[in-house]
Protein backbone atom coordinates (compact mmCIF):
# COMPACT_ATOMS: atom_id res chain seq x y z
CA UNK A 1 0.00 0.00 0.00
CA UNK A 2 2.62 2.80 1.04
CA UNK A 3 4.54 1.42 -2.39
CA UNK A 4 1.34 1.67 -4.33
CA UNK A 5 1.23 5.11 -2.70
CA UNK A 6 4.76 5.99 -3.50
CA UNK A 7 4.33 5.29 -7.13
CA UNK A 8 1.25 7.25 -7.31
CA UNK A 9 2.96 10.59 -5.74
CA UNK A 10 5.86 10.31 -7.85
CA UNK A 11 3.69 10.14 -10.96
CA UNK A 12 2.26 13.09 -9.54
CA UNK A 13 5.28 15.51 -9.18
CA UNK A 14 6.48 14.36 -12.64
CA UNK A 15 3.41 15.21 -13.55
CA UNK A 16 3.44 18.63 -12.38
CA UNK A 17 6.87 19.18 -13.39
CA UNK A 18 7.36 17.57 -16.96
CA UNK A 19 10.54 15.80 -15.78
CA UNK A 20 11.44 12.93 -13.92
CA UNK A 21 14.62 14.93 -12.81
CA UNK A 22 13.53 17.03 -10.88
CA UNK A 23 13.64 16.53 -6.91
CA UNK A 24 10.60 14.59 -5.74
CA UNK A 25 8.48 16.64 -3.56
CA UNK A 26 8.68 14.61 -0.30
CA UNK A 27 12.97 15.13 -0.53
CA UNK A 28 12.21 18.78 -1.19
CA UNK A 29 9.88 18.97 1.82
CA UNK A 30 12.79 16.70 3.58
CA UNK A 31 15.24 19.21 2.77
CA UNK A 32 13.79 22.34 4.08
CA UNK A 33 13.27 20.44 7.15
CA UNK A 34 16.67 19.51 7.15
CA UNK A 35 17.81 23.31 6.84
CA UNK A 36 16.87 24.50 10.18
CA UNK A 37 19.13 23.07 12.52
CA UNK A 38 16.67 21.82 15.60
CA UNK A 39 17.23 24.00 18.62
CA UNK A 40 15.72 23.31 21.96
CA UNK A 41 12.22 24.30 21.57
CA UNK A 42 11.83 22.49 18.31
CA UNK A 43 12.88 19.50 19.99
CA UNK A 44 10.21 20.27 22.66
CA UNK A 45 7.39 20.99 20.39
CA UNK A 46 8.66 19.77 17.08
CA UNK A 47 8.21 23.36 15.28
CA UNK A 48 10.37 26.26 15.57
CA UNK A 49 10.09 29.78 18.07
CA UNK A 50 8.70 32.56 16.95
CA UNK A 51 10.80 35.62 17.27
CA UNK A 52 12.24 36.15 20.54
CA UNK A 53 10.44 39.65 22.55
CA UNK A 54 13.84 41.43 22.04
CA UNK A 55 12.68 41.34 18.46
CA UNK A 56 9.66 43.02 18.63
CA UNK A 57 11.25 45.18 20.52
CA UNK A 58 13.70 46.22 17.91
CA UNK A 59 10.88 46.63 15.71
CA UNK A 60 9.80 49.98 17.16
CA UNK A 61 12.73 51.05 15.18
CA UNK A 62 15.27 51.56 17.84
CA UNK A 63 18.14 53.85 16.33
CA UNK A 64 20.71 51.85 16.89
CA UNK A 65 19.23 49.45 14.55
CA UNK A 66 20.23 49.56 11.04
CA UNK A 67 16.80 50.24 8.55
CA UNK A 68 15.88 47.61 6.03
CA UNK A 69 17.68 48.49 2.93
CA UNK A 70 21.05 47.86 5.26
CA UNK A 71 20.16 44.91 6.45
CA UNK A 72 18.63 44.01 2.76
CA UNK A 73 22.17 45.00 1.67
CA UNK A 74 23.90 42.83 4.16
CA UNK A 75 21.35 39.56 3.90
CA UNK A 76 22.17 39.74 0.16
CA UNK A 77 25.55 39.81 0.50
CA UNK A 78 26.47 36.32 -0.09
CA UNK A 79 24.60 36.87 -3.21
CA UNK A 80 26.58 39.70 -3.81
CA UNK A 81 29.99 37.91 -3.67
CA UNK A 82 28.87 34.86 -5.56
CA UNK A 83 26.77 36.45 -8.43
CA UNK A 84 28.29 40.38 -8.61
CA UNK A 85 31.79 39.63 -7.26
CA UNK A 86 32.43 36.81 -10.59
CA UNK A 87 30.40 39.22 -12.75
CA UNK A 88 33.38 41.99 -11.54
CA UNK A 89 36.18 39.49 -11.71
CA UNK A 90 35.05 38.93 -15.56
CA UNK A 91 33.96 42.48 -16.62
CA UNK A 92 36.29 45.46 -14.91
CA UNK A 93 38.59 46.84 -16.25
CA UNK A 94 37.49 45.13 -20.06
CA UNK A 95 38.23 47.65 -22.57
CA UNK A 96 36.87 45.23 -25.06
CA UNK A 97 33.19 43.15 -24.65
CA UNK A 98 32.76 40.47 -27.29
CA UNK A 99 30.34 37.24 -27.75
CA UNK A 100 33.13 34.88 -25.81
CA UNK A 101 32.37 37.94 -22.67
CA UNK A 102 28.33 36.94 -22.85
CA UNK A 103 29.50 33.66 -22.90
CA UNK A 104 31.00 33.60 -19.61
CA UNK A 105 28.37 35.92 -18.38
CA UNK A 106 26.09 33.34 -19.39
CA UNK A 107 28.06 30.53 -17.41
CA UNK A 108 28.27 32.83 -14.26
CA UNK A 109 24.06 33.84 -14.12
CA UNK A 110 23.45 29.98 -14.72
CA UNK A 111 25.49 28.91 -11.62
CA UNK A 112 24.03 31.54 -9.45
CA UNK A 113 20.36 30.31 -9.18
CA UNK A 114 18.80 32.76 -11.91
CA UNK A 115 17.53 29.90 -13.77
CA UNK A 116 18.45 28.52 -17.04
CA UNK A 117 15.45 30.28 -18.80
CA UNK A 118 15.87 33.73 -17.50
CA UNK A 119 19.60 33.65 -18.19
CA UNK A 120 19.08 32.83 -21.87
CA UNK A 121 16.54 35.76 -21.55
CA UNK A 122 18.62 38.35 -20.17
CA UNK A 123 21.94 37.06 -22.61
CA UNK A 124 19.92 37.58 -25.46
CA UNK A 125 19.21 40.49 -24.32
CA UNK A 126 22.63 42.19 -23.84
CA UNK A 127 23.45 40.17 -27.55
CA UNK A 128 20.98 42.80 -29.50
CA UNK A 129 22.69 45.42 -27.06
CA UNK A 130 26.16 44.33 -28.11
CA UNK A 131 24.86 44.08 -31.90
CA UNK A 132 24.00 48.33 -31.88
CA UNK A 133 27.41 48.72 -29.98
CA UNK A 134 25.87 49.40 -26.75
CA UNK A 135 28.08 47.68 -24.75
CA UNK A 136 31.83 49.42 -25.17
CA UNK A 137 33.05 48.36 -21.81
CA UNK A 138 32.68 45.85 -18.93
CA UNK A 139 31.39 48.67 -17.04
CA UNK A 140 28.24 49.31 -19.95
CA UNK A 141 27.56 45.29 -19.56
CA UNK A 142 26.81 45.32 -15.95
CA UNK A 143 24.61 48.11 -16.05
CA UNK A 144 23.01 46.78 -19.22
CA UNK A 145 22.81 43.56 -16.75
CA UNK A 146 21.29 45.76 -14.21
CA UNK A 147 18.41 46.91 -16.44
CA UNK A 148 17.52 44.13 -18.06
CA UNK A 149 16.72 42.31 -14.49
CA UNK A 150 15.27 45.35 -13.16
CA UNK A 151 12.98 45.26 -15.91
CA UNK A 152 12.03 41.82 -15.46
CA UNK A 153 11.32 42.20 -12.10
CA UNK A 154 9.17 45.48 -12.49
CA UNK A 155 7.09 43.26 -14.89
CA UNK A 156 5.44 41.29 -12.93
CA UNK A 157 5.69 42.72 -9.63
CA UNK A 158 2.90 44.15 -8.29
CA UNK A 159 2.16 45.33 -4.57
CA UNK A 160 -0.65 43.66 -2.62
CA UNK A 161 -3.86 45.80 -2.02
CA UNK A 162 -5.47 44.53 0.44
CA UNK A 163 -8.20 47.46 0.55
CA UNK A 164 -9.99 46.63 -2.20
CA UNK A 165 -12.26 43.52 -0.38
CA UNK A 166 -13.69 43.45 3.20
CA UNK A 167 -12.60 40.91 4.93
CA UNK A 168 -9.77 40.57 2.68
CA UNK A 169 -8.47 36.96 2.72
CA UNK A 170 -5.31 35.69 2.22
CA UNK A 171 -4.26 31.90 1.75
CA UNK A 172 -1.12 30.94 2.88
CA UNK A 173 0.61 28.22 1.35
CA UNK A 174 3.91 26.17 1.30
CA UNK A 175 5.86 23.16 2.12
CA UNK A 176 6.84 22.58 5.33
CA UNK A 177 9.48 24.69 7.03
CA UNK A 178 9.76 27.37 4.67
CA UNK A 179 8.40 29.78 7.01
CA UNK A 180 4.62 30.46 6.29
CA UNK A 181 4.04 30.42 10.33
CA UNK A 182 6.43 33.37 10.78
CA UNK A 183 5.69 35.07 7.29
CA UNK A 184 2.01 35.16 9.11
CA UNK A 185 2.70 36.42 12.12
CA UNK A 186 4.86 39.39 10.68
CA UNK A 187 2.16 40.09 8.11
CA UNK A 188 -0.54 40.28 11.12
CA UNK A 189 2.50 42.51 12.89
CA UNK A 190 2.79 44.94 9.57
CA UNK A 191 -1.37 45.25 8.96
CA UNK A 192 -2.58 45.91 12.59
CA UNK A 193 0.29 48.59 12.21
CA UNK A 194 -1.10 50.18 9.45
CA UNK A 195 -4.53 49.80 11.43
CA UNK A 196 -6.25 47.36 9.95
CA UNK A 197 -8.18 44.49 11.84
CA UNK A 198 -6.69 41.34 11.35
CA UNK A 199 -7.35 37.81 12.33
CA UNK A 200 -5.64 34.45 11.74
CA UNK A 201 -6.64 30.90 11.00
CA UNK A 202 -4.49 27.88 12.59
CA UNK A 203 -5.65 25.05 9.56
CA UNK A 204 -2.42 23.68 10.02
CA UNK A 205 -4.32 21.13 12.20
CA UNK A 206 -1.79 18.32 11.26
CA UNK A 207 0.86 19.39 14.25
CA UNK A 208 -0.58 20.44 17.35
CA UNK A 209 2.66 22.73 17.66
CA UNK A 210 1.75 24.14 14.31
CA UNK A 211 -1.41 25.86 15.87
CA UNK A 212 0.65 26.61 18.96
CA UNK A 213 3.25 28.60 17.30
CA UNK A 214 0.47 30.68 15.23
CA UNK A 215 -0.97 31.62 18.84
CA UNK A 216 2.32 32.87 20.18
CA UNK A 217 2.64 34.83 17.27
CA UNK A 218 -1.07 36.11 17.12
CA UNK A 219 -0.10 36.96 21.12
CA UNK A 220 3.04 38.87 20.60
CA UNK A 221 1.05 41.44 17.69
CA UNK A 222 -2.26 41.22 19.56
CA UNK A 223 -4.40 39.65 16.97
CA UNK A 224 -7.35 36.71 17.18
CA UNK A 225 -6.35 33.61 16.24
CA UNK A 226 -9.11 30.90 15.09
CA UNK A 227 -8.36 27.36 15.99
CA UNK A 228 -9.63 23.52 16.60
CA UNK A 229 -8.03 20.83 18.21
CA UNK A 230 -5.12 19.23 16.49
CA UNK A 231 -5.90 17.38 14.11
CA UNK A 232 -9.98 18.72 13.30
CA UNK A 233 -10.50 19.01 9.65
CA UNK A 234 -8.72 22.34 8.35
CA UNK A 235 -11.67 23.20 6.48
CA UNK A 236 -13.77 23.12 9.16
CA UNK A 237 -11.42 25.45 11.14
CA UNK A 238 -11.42 28.00 8.11
CA UNK A 239 -14.90 28.02 7.95
CA UNK A 240 -15.41 29.21 11.56
CA UNK A 241 -12.45 32.27 10.65
CA UNK A 242 -14.49 33.18 7.89
CA UNK A 243 -17.62 33.09 9.89
CA UNK A 244 -15.57 35.29 12.57
CA UNK A 245 -13.96 37.28 10.22
CA UNK A 246 -17.71 39.00 8.70
CA UNK A 247 -19.38 39.19 12.20
CA UNK A 248 -16.29 40.71 13.59
CA UNK A 249 -15.97 42.68 10.61
CA UNK A 250 -12.30 42.06 10.13
CA UNK A 251 -10.32 43.83 7.60
CA UNK A 252 -7.86 40.76 6.90
CA UNK A 253 -7.97 37.07 7.36
CA UNK A 254 -4.92 35.44 7.20
CA UNK A 255 -5.40 31.67 6.82
CA UNK A 256 -2.46 29.32 7.71
CA UNK A 257 -2.50 26.09 5.84
CA UNK A 258 -0.06 22.54 6.28
CA UNK A 259 2.63 21.71 4.10
CA UNK A 260 3.27 18.15 4.85
CA UNK A 261 3.23 16.78 1.43
CA UNK A 262 4.90 14.26 1.76
CA UNK A 263 2.53 12.46 4.25
CA UNK A 264 -0.14 14.43 2.76
CA UNK A 265 -0.31 12.78 -0.90
CA UNK A 266 -3.76 14.55 -1.26
CA UNK A 267 -2.64 18.48 -0.06
CA UNK A 268 -3.71 19.58 -2.95
CA UNK A 269 -7.21 18.46 -2.76
CA UNK A 270 -7.34 19.74 1.19
CA UNK A 271 -6.25 23.39 -0.34
CA UNK A 272 -8.90 23.59 -2.82
CA UNK A 273 -11.39 22.57 -0.39
CA UNK A 274 -10.13 25.72 1.82
CA UNK A 275 -10.61 27.47 -0.62
CA UNK A 276 -14.14 26.53 -1.78
CA UNK A 277 -15.33 26.91 2.15
CA UNK A 278 -13.35 30.21 1.69
CA UNK A 279 -15.29 31.17 -1.31
CA UNK A 280 -18.67 30.29 -0.23
CA UNK A 281 -18.53 31.71 3.00
CA UNK A 282 -16.56 35.26 1.58
CA UNK A 283 -17.59 36.39 -1.92
CA UNK A 284 -14.29 36.58 -4.38
CA UNK A 285 -11.98 34.86 -1.77
CA UNK A 286 -9.08 33.82 -1.06
CA UNK A 287 -8.48 37.13 -2.63
CA UNK A 288 -4.93 36.14 -2.70
CA UNK A 289 -3.13 32.65 -2.34
CA UNK A 290 0.29 33.61 -1.34
CA UNK A 291 2.31 30.98 -1.54
CA UNK A 292 5.81 30.80 0.84
CA UNK A 293 9.36 29.77 -0.93
CA UNK A 294 12.47 29.49 0.83
CA UNK A 295 15.29 31.22 -1.17
CA UNK A 296 17.79 29.53 -0.05
CA UNK A 297 16.28 26.19 -1.31
CA UNK A 298 17.17 27.55 -5.03
CA UNK A 299 16.60 25.63 -7.73
CA UNK A 300 14.08 23.51 -4.81
CA UNK A 301 11.82 26.40 -4.81
CA UNK A 302 11.65 26.65 -8.60
CA UNK A 303 10.06 23.60 -8.65
CA UNK A 304 7.91 23.99 -5.62
CA UNK A 305 6.43 27.41 -7.65
CA UNK A 306 6.01 24.76 -10.62
CA UNK A 307 3.53 22.60 -8.66
CA UNK A 308 1.69 24.74 -6.32
CA UNK A 309 0.94 27.35 -9.15
CA UNK A 310 -0.40 24.77 -11.54
CA UNK A 311 -2.76 22.99 -8.54
CA UNK A 312 -3.50 25.89 -6.33
CA UNK A 313 -4.34 29.38 -8.22
CA UNK A 314 -1.03 31.09 -6.53
CA UNK A 315 -1.31 34.74 -6.73
CA UNK A 316 1.58 36.23 -5.13
CA UNK A 317 4.61 34.71 -3.77
CA UNK A 318 6.48 35.42 -0.07
CA UNK A 319 10.61 34.63 -0.51
CA UNK A 320 11.80 34.20 2.68
CA UNK A 321 15.32 33.88 3.95
CA UNK A 322 17.19 35.99 2.03
CA UNK A 323 19.50 36.50 4.79
CA UNK A 324 22.53 34.31 4.35
CA UNK A 325 21.89 32.69 1.39
CA UNK A 326 24.38 32.97 -1.93
CA UNK A 327 20.95 31.54 -3.74
CA UNK A 328 19.17 35.03 -4.04
CA UNK A 329 19.21 35.17 -7.49
CA UNK A 330 16.31 33.09 -7.15
CA UNK A 331 13.93 36.12 -7.30
CA UNK A 332 14.91 37.26 -10.68
CA UNK A 333 13.92 33.38 -11.91
CA UNK A 334 10.78 33.38 -9.89
CA UNK A 335 9.69 36.92 -11.37
CA UNK A 336 10.26 36.38 -15.02
CA UNK A 337 9.87 32.16 -15.16
CA UNK A 338 6.00 32.25 -13.38
CA UNK A 339 5.09 36.13 -13.80
CA UNK A 340 4.16 35.97 -10.04
CA UNK A 341 4.65 39.03 -8.09
CA UNK A 342 6.89 38.55 -5.29
CA UNK A 343 4.98 40.30 -3.23
CA UNK A 344 7.13 40.10 0.17
CA UNK A 345 10.70 39.37 1.24
CA UNK A 346 12.13 38.24 4.39
CA UNK A 347 15.78 38.98 5.66
CA UNK A 348 15.15 37.24 8.96
CA UNK A 349 13.31 35.76 11.78
CA UNK A 350 12.64 38.98 13.36
CA UNK A 351 8.96 40.73 13.22
CA UNK A 352 10.44 43.54 11.49
CA UNK A 353 12.29 41.31 8.77
CA UNK A 354 9.94 41.43 6.26
CA UNK A 355 8.97 44.19 3.40
CA UNK A 356 6.79 44.77 0.14
CA UNK A 357 9.37 43.66 -2.45
CA UNK A 358 10.73 46.19 -4.03
CA UNK A 359 12.45 45.74 -7.61
CA UNK A 360 14.46 48.84 -7.51
CA UNK A 361 15.96 48.65 -3.75
CA UNK A 362 16.45 44.93 -4.36
CA UNK A 363 18.55 45.86 -7.42
CA UNK A 364 20.28 48.20 -5.54
CA UNK A 365 21.20 46.45 -2.57
CA UNK A 366 22.23 43.40 -4.77
CA UNK A 367 24.71 45.21 -7.04
N1 LIG B 1 16.73 33.56 8.62
C1 LIG B 1 15.43 33.52 8.37
N2 LIG B 1 14.67 32.58 8.97
C2 LIG B 1 13.34 32.57 8.71
C3 LIG B 1 12.73 33.51 7.84
N3 LIG B 1 11.40 33.22 7.77
C4 LIG B 1 11.21 32.15 8.58
N4 LIG B 1 12.36 31.75 9.14
C5 LIG B 1 12.60 30.60 10.05
O1 LIG B 1 12.29 29.39 9.36
C6 LIG B 1 11.83 28.40 10.28
C7 LIG B 1 10.54 27.78 9.80
O2 LIG B 1 9.51 28.74 9.83
P1 LIG B 1 7.96 28.41 10.00
O3 LIG B 1 7.24 29.70 9.95
O4 LIG B 1 7.72 27.54 11.17
O5 LIG B 1 7.68 27.56 8.66
P2 LIG B 1 6.34 26.82 8.18
O6 LIG B 1 6.52 25.38 8.50
O7 LIG B 1 6.27 27.05 6.70
O8 LIG B 1 5.18 27.43 8.90
C8 LIG B 1 11.71 29.12 11.62
O9 LIG B 1 12.85 28.84 12.38
C9 LIG B 1 11.67 30.59 11.24
O10 LIG B 1 12.13 31.43 12.26
C10 LIG B 1 13.58 34.50 7.21
O11 LIG B 1 13.17 35.36 6.41
N5 LIG B 1 14.90 34.46 7.53
MG1 LIG C 1 3.73 26.57 10.07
Amino acid sequence: MAEEKKGFFKNFVDKFTGTASQPPVEEVADSQEKQTKPGFFEKLTGTAPPAPVDDLADSQDKPSKPGFFERLRKGLSKTHESLIGRIDTLLLGKKKVDAETLEELEEILVTADIGLATTVELVGALEQRLKRNELQDGEAVKNALKEEMLSRLEATSSILDTDSYSPFVIMVIGVNGVGKTTTIGKLASKFTAEGKKVLLVAADTFRAAAVEQLEIWGQRVGVDVIRHKHGADPAAVVFDGCKAAVARRADILIVDTAGRLHTKVNLMEELKKIRRVVNREVPGGPHETLLVLDAATGQNALSQAKIFKEAADVTGIALTKLDGTAKGGIVVAISSEFKIPVRYIGIGEGVDDLRDFDPEQFVQALF
